[in-house]
């Protein structure tokens, strides 16, 4: 379970480092599974646009039970419900992949602006990323503003109205947003750890990555939960294994 100290560092900082979250068993199995999955196919499975890695395949869950055991996994539901003080459910679930030397860049975004499109009412979502690798600042970390999320949204302009997740993303911000941010805040800094680790952000946060230029291939597991009642139909939803309709409740019972 999460300190009080924890809590309120990730309240500040709009982020949390969790040392060790998976016990080495536990690692070792979605490790695995992890490869298994890799080997398959389908609409959930996306590709780096010139080397055509694969940068992210959605709803890995689907693909094995031990990823599914990980969502139900009784640590997991108690950490995020002590930063969710309401019902969550998982909203969204994704392997996001950098392949060393042959990766692309996530450009700086909040999540929220994205999501908002998907019916979600207010930045109150988390997002759980597993470091399924060691992470460095070779190979591709997450960089973030701490405390960006207290901002509210940031002026972006549109880019691509059919990025929604690809490279060429939907939404960018411009340079001088991005300096008055850091200005206004903390330093860039990066989300680093070992394999095995993990790093919990909220989806107001200003974040982004850079290729992997080192030798170790990046993977983050990422689940992101939502409180149940943060959430309204939209007109044209996007398909079930990037947004989730299913909001079974994973609060632990008390
Ligand atoms: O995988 C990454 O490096 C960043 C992913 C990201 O920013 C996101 O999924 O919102």
């Amino acid at each position: 379970m999460l300190s009080s100290k924890q809590i309120s560092e990730y309240r500040d900082r709009g982020y949390l480092i969790l040392k060790n979250l998976l016990e080495k068993d536990e690692f070792v199995k979605i490790e695995k599974a992890i490869e298994d999955i890799e080997e398959m196919d389908g609409p959930e499975f996306y590709r780096e646009k010139d080397s055509r890695k694969v940068r992210t395949i959605f709803a890995p869950e689907k693909f094995h039970d031990a990823i599914q055991e990980l969502v139900d996994n009784e640590k997991i539901r108690g950490i995020i419900g002590q930063l969710i003080n309401s019902e969550f459910y998982l909203f969204q679930s994704k392997l996001n992949s950098k392949a060393s030397l042959q990766s692309g860049v996530w450009s700086w975004h909040q999540d929220f602006k994205f999501w908002r499109e998907d019916g979600m009412l207010q930045p109150d979502a988390l997002t759980l990323a597993i470091f399924l690798t060691d992470v460095d600042i070779s190979n591709g970390p997450i960089l973030a503003i701490p405390g960006s999320q207290k901002y509210g949204e940031v002026e972006s302009f549109l880019n691509n109205p059919d990025g929604v997740h690809d490279e060429n993303l939907k939404y960018l911000i411009k340079q001088e947003t991005l300096a008055k941010m850091v200005d206004e805040f903390e330093p860039i800094t990066p989300l680093l750890g070992k394999a095995g680790d993990a790093v919990i952000f909220s989806s107001n946060i200003l974040h982004g990555s850079y290729q992997n230029m080192g030798i170790v291939d990046r993977k983050l597991l990422m689940f992101t939960f939502n409180p149940t009642h943060n959430i309204k139909e939209v007109e044209n939803p996007r398909p079930e294994y990037m947004v989730k309709t299913d909001k079974r409740v994973l609060n632990l019972q008390s």
